[in-house]
């Protein structure tokens, strides 16, 4: 069985409730059944989080070093702030997805930079929650390669 921690950052419990035109109207609760039910279909354990705070980010990240083979990591706005959250995830040696909503590299300057991306291995943005899913299918195309 192939364990993935699927983890969320910063305000992102507010999908649905705020901005629909740029993240949609789906919640963060939506997303986590729309994650459950697509992994079902695959041989795969997800666990699902969101925080709002850094260092519970990190926490999570310690624990999928422990018990997990794949993250995917949507850090929100610590995406291109947080150094610690790219040293947590540099001491995980499985994969790395990072996902966005939105698409980054066409929104403000200051969120083209991600310090995430320096670790994952593949980074996929600007595709809605559909972002996940295919984050989840990649996973499972790589874990099965090796
Ligand atoms: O596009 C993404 O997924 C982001 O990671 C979302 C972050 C933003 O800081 C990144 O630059 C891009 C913001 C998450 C805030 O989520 C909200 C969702 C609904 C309503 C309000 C905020």
């Amino acid at each position: 069985m192939i364990n993935v921690y699927i983890l969320n950052g910063p305000n992102l419990n507010l999908l649905g409730k705020r901005e629909p035109e740029i993240y949609g109207s789906n919640t963060i609760k939506d997303l986590e059944d729309l994650c459950d039910n697509h992994a079902k279909k695959s041989d795969l354990k997800i666990t699902f989080k969101q925080t709002n705070s850094e260092s519970n980010l990190i926490e999570f990240i310690h624990d999928a070093i422990e018990y997990a083979d794949a993250i995917i990591i949507n850090a929100a706005a610590f995406t291109h702030t947080s150094i610690a959250i790219l040293d947590a995830l540099n001491c995980f040696q499985g994969y790395v997805v990072e996902v966005h909503i939105s698409d980054i590299s066409k929104r403000e300057d200051f969120r083209k930079f991600s310090f995430v991306s320096i670790r994952a291995d593949l980074v996929i943005m600007g595709q809605g929650l559909d972002g996940y899913i295919q984050a989840i299918d990649k996973i499972v195309e790589e874990t099965s390669e090796n």
